[in-house]
């Protein structure tokens, strides 16, 4: 599995920097975005270094497939009854700050014309 010893991202699900960590499996982990735009959100990061949504090959399929899965799951058990959002930065001009693909997910409040 590709990692980069560089990435803060890669050091987190290494463990080797603390986060709130709310849920894992084999492809990926969830953590509580250290700064926060709604009352949940989460950051679902893929276990494997991938830079960023362009990046991605067939090879991923599986994963992402198993994250799209995942985040109704996780938005259920955050008790986002009423609905959430998933966002996904890509590249520096789409606003993406960490480099290892990552996929936000924000409720909790009402979203409704709120853009990030
Ligand atoms: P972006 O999509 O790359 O712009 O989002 C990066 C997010 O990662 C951003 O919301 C940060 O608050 C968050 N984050 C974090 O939760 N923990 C960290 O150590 C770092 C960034 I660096």
């Amino acid at each position: 599995m590709n990692t980069d010893p560089n990435c803060i991202f890669c050091k987190i699900v290494a463990g080797q920097i603390p986060s709130k960590q709310v849920y894992a499996d084999d492809y990926v982990i969830v953590f509580e975005d250290i700064n926060p735009k709604a009352a949940v959100h989460l950051l679902v990061v893929p276990r494997e270094h991938v830079v960023s949504l362009a990046d991605l090959t067939p090879e991923h399929d599986v994963l992402i497939a198993h994250i799209m899965r995942l985040l109704p799951k996780l938005a259920q058990e955050q008790g986002l009854t009423t609905g959430f959002r998933t966002m996904i930065n890509t590249g520096k001009g789409g606003g993406q700050e960490v480099f290892h693909l990552h996929v936000h997910l924000l409720g909790g409040d009402d979203l409704r014309g709120i853009g990030f």
